[in-house]
């Protein structure tokens, strides 16, 4: 009796022991896959039914070599013409949302605000739409991926605060024409890259270099932008419309170099002129503290009259606060922060107001983009810290993936996956942190911006020689699509 009984324990304990290790590994039930790409990087058709010329139009058109190999997206993987089959891929791979961006200058040619609709370019994204919503995939949208269009740019683009209007009439357009569809609204993508690339470092189109005064005028103009965009869709939209509304932020993890206090306090600052720029203001009402006082001190000591951050007004950090319905984060890669003596004040620059050095451990894997590292826990680390630094909201990944440089046996590109959803699947299940989707960037190989087509992100390769932009699956999408259908990540946790 009492062996039996032995037994039995030893049996209901090795159960139980099965059923966790297996729930360890494994994705919960209401959590949700997706793949993401981008308007100018994917859907050519440049200036197909009476799209506007935007800023990646002009600068790959005017200045040619701004781009590797003179490429530009005029046609790209011609997903404007061939959307039918991307969603029939995307099906067979069995993904539950697809996050794609719009075309400002397909809606209103001139981007201005009040300036003529095309309907033509409406019609394309609810075909699109309804494309996916047949196939049973939720649309998930970015109202803007870098692309502005030309004519706004020529006003000043981003740093000029009357963008504003412009935005608002344009994401009214989008809720009232899409709406009733779409019910996942990102506002914008990046607004880091659009800004200290766009307008600060010139890495990106329109390619201003004047950082640390234009880069956080663009990002003043964007925050605020947002928030009017959300109060918007909150006060006439969202009751009829029943949708979620946030802005999609991108930060590797910056990880100590050292133990050292300086070294810790580095990561942190870094951390907060990253995130914090963007997620600072929309979770907790204002800048971080840090970027306050930094630019604040090194303005004045740089003659300035008031500091090259600009300040919101009470009543706007009570209007920019909590406006989000979600946390999204794109992120890809880690580096090691190491605190250094403060940089020359005669240098007016967002890398000084940072003024932290960044470094890779020479071991971590490289991949066909420089900056990217595979550094799976890092992945682990950054939701923990996005859950500790802003009240555990809920956290989407809405971008993570690996570039590499072609060819259909991807395993790298498996491996990253399987480290990094591993990684992932341990914050939501060991530490608790409040994780419902992950998008992997991306579904095709597509125009990787200053890379041009060199740099390959896909689960499907694009013939770009090819006049029918030919896609062809890799291993790697057969591994994600048996992720999604599990839900797990290791053969034995089903
Ligand atoms: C995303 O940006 C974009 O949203 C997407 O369009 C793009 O295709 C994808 O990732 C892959 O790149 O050279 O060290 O100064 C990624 C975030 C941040 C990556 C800035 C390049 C340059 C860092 N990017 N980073 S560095």
């Amino acid at each position: 009796m009492k062996l039996r009984l032995l037994f039995l324990a030893t049996v209901f304990l090795i159960g139980l022991d099965q059923s966790n290790s297996a729930s360890k590994n494994k994705f919960p039930d209401y959590f949700k896959f997706g793949v993401a790409t981008a308007s100018y990087q994917v859907e050519g058709g440049w200036d197909a039914d009476g799209k506007g010329e935007n800023v990646w139009d002009h600068i790959t058109h005017t200045n040619p070599n701004y781009v590797k190999n003179q490429d530009n997206g005029d046609i790209a993987c011609d997903s404007y013409h061939k959307y039918k089959e991307d969603v029939a891929l995307m099906k067979d791979m069995g993904i539950d949302y697809y996050r794609f961006s719009i075309s400002w200058s397909r809606i209103l040619p001139y981007g201005i605000a009040g300036s003529p609709l095309n309907q033509l370019g409406i019609d394309h994204y609810r075909n699109l739409t309804q494309e996916l919503l047949d196939n049973g995939i939720e649309p998930m949208v970015t109202m803007f991926h870098w692309d502005t269009p030309e004519p706004l740019q020529e006003l000043g683009g981003w740093p000029n605060p009357e963008m504003e209007e412009h935005f608002v009439y344009y994401a009214r357009i989008l809720f009232e024409q899409l709406g009733d569809l779409v019910k996942m609204w990102m506002t914008f993508n990046e607004a880091k890259q659009t800004c200290l690339e766009g307008y600060g470092t010139g890495e990106k189109a329109p390619g201003f270099k004047t950082s640390g005064l234009a880069d956080y005028q663009c990002a003043h103009t964007i925050l605020k932008s947002h928030a009017k965009v959300y109060h918007m869709y909150e006060e006439e939209f969202r009751e009829k419309q029943g949708g979620r509304v946030g802005i999609v932020i991108d930060s590797m993890w910056f990880e100590p170099g050292s133990g050292s206090d300086k070294d810790v306090e580095a990561a942190e600052r870094a951390r907060q002129f990253t995130y914090g720029w963007y997620g600072n203001p929309i979770i907790h009402g204002n800048y971080p503290q840090v970027m306050i006082d930094r630019i604040g001190e090194r303005s004045k000591k740089q003659g300035f009259a008031k500091s090259r951050l600009p300040t919101f007004t009470q009543e706007e950090i009570d209007y920019i606060k909590g406006t989000y319905d979600f946390v999204a984060l794109n992120t890809y890669s880690t580096n090691y922060t190491a605190w250094i003596e403060e940089a020359d004040i005669s240098d007016v620059s967002y890398n000084s107001d940072l003024n932290v050095r960044l470094f890779v451990d020479d071991s971590w894997e490289e991949s066909a983009s420089t900056w990217l590292r595979v550094v799976p826990w890092g992945l682990r680390k950054i939701v923990n810290w996005l859950s500790k630094t802003y009240n555990n909201p809920e956290i989407f990944i809405t971008e993570n993936g690996l570039s590499d440089r072609g060819g259909l046996d991807d395993d790298q590109r498996i491996r990253y996956y399987r480290d990094y959803l591993s990684n992932l699947v341990d914050a939501i299940v060991e530490d608790g942190v409040n994780v419902t989707r992950y998008t992997a960037w991306s579904l095709l190989d597509n125009f990787e911006w200053r890379s041009g087509y060199t740099e390959k992100f896909g689960f499907y390769s694009v013939d770009f020689n090819s006049t029918e932009r030919t896609r062809t699956k890799k291993a790697s999408a057969d591994y994600y699509s048996k992720v999604i259908s599990t839900r797990c990540l290791v053969d034995t946790c089903n």
